[in-house]
């Protein structure tokens, strides 16, 4: 059985990553420990805080940021941390040749109801035109990614990494706290009908996004409707596609606090359009597509189409002149 380690090894990845992917993939390893004991542990429950976005602060939350920082924060190879909790970077290494952005709990609102949660990270060259501690680090094309990846602490753990040549996935075995490569080129299945989108927003996205979902989801006699599965957590919900194909969707919306989407741009976008293009598929916001994205601030927000290449390139239509709708159009919606 081939440990990640290993795998880094023979393909050959410049040592110095490989070794801040293997801290990365150990420090989720500790977050998943604190994860594995519930309400015997420390995992429950919100804290009195709010994060920079404005929400409360799950305890883990905190905890898995803290194990993040400590962690990386004393890597001699890593310049600087960007945190979807902390407000601004976070130096570590001064003159360092890498940078880190990372979600340390996705979908940290599941724990409470054991449902599954995620780490999401990203890597890249660090800046020598800006200072080290400057947001404008994180300012890179998507493109320039050097390693995206993510644990999801489900049933069991899995990490998911691309270096840009395909898609691995690692399980972990926590008797010997090891990941071991448990698939490798992960390739999104073509043809499935299913999707994920959080369907209480509805009548909040654009009437063309609406009607294109109605058009998967009516009955009609030409084709099977469409299955929908949400998880409450990006991670699961993008492994589910990289699994068995079809394609997650947060649209924008009519709302202040969602009119450029829910989901941020440098930490979960980016990785994730990352992982998904490197498995077959696409990745599209309502005007781009997310890798030719470039933040222009550390937690900027983005509209996310991911997944099976031909309904997200569908999806991305709803929203420019051409309206791609499956059966018959005669469904009728309610509009805002
Ligand atoms: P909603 C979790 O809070 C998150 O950022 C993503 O992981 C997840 O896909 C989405 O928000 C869930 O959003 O609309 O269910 O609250």
């Amino acid at each position: 059985m081939s440990s990640l380690e290993s795998i880094l090894d023979q393909q050959g990845i410049d040592t110095a990553l490989a070794e801040v992917i293997s801290v990365i993939a150990a420090t989720t390893i500790a977050i998943a420990d604190k994860l594995r004991y519930g309400g015997l542990g420390e995992a429950l429950g919100s804290s009195r805080s709010e994060n920079v976005q404005g929400e409360t602060q799950k305890n883990l939350d905190i905890i898995a940021n803290s194990l993040m920082l400590d962690a990386l924060g004393a890597n001699p190879l890593i310049r600087a941390l960007a945190s979807e909790e902390e407000a601004h970077p976070i130096v570590a290494t001064g003159g360092a040749p890498y940078l880190v952005a990372f979600d340390p709990l996705d979908g940290s609102s599941n724990i409470d109801i054991n449902a599954p949660v995620g780490t999401v990270f990203t890597i890249f060259h660090a800046r020598d035109d800006v200072q080290d501690q400057s947001d404008a680090q994180f300012f890179q094309s998507g493109r320039d990614q050097l390693c995206a990846g993510y644990a999801l602490y489900g049933p069991y753990t899995t990490l998911l990494l691309t270096t840009g040549r395909g898609v691995l996935e690692f399980t972990l075995d926590f008797k010997n706290r090891k990941f071991i490569l448990s698939r490798n080129e992960i390739l999104i299945p073509h043809g499935t009908r299913e999707f994920s989108a959080n369907m209480a927003n509805l009548f909040y996205w654009s009437q063309s996004f609406q009607y294109y979902i109605a058009s998967l989801i009516e009955k009609n006699s030409e084709s099977m409707p469409f299955n929908m599965r949400w998880q409450g957590a990006m991670v699961s919900d993008v492994h589910k596609v990289l699994t068995r194909g079809g394609f997650f969707a947060y649209p924008s919306d009519c709302r202040a606090s969602n009119k450029h989407g829910k989901l941020r741009l440098l930490y979960e976008a980016l990785p994730m359009a990352m992982l998904v293009e490197n498995a077959g598929g696409c990745a599209y916001s309502e005007s781009d597509r997310i890798l030719d994205m470039t933040p222009i601030s550390l937690h900027q927000r983005t509209p996310v189409f991911l997944g099976d290449e031909k309904l997200v390139t569908e999806c991305f239509h709803s929203f420019t002149t051409k309206n791609i709708f499956h059966g018959t159009t005669g469904t009728s919606i309610k509009t805002v």
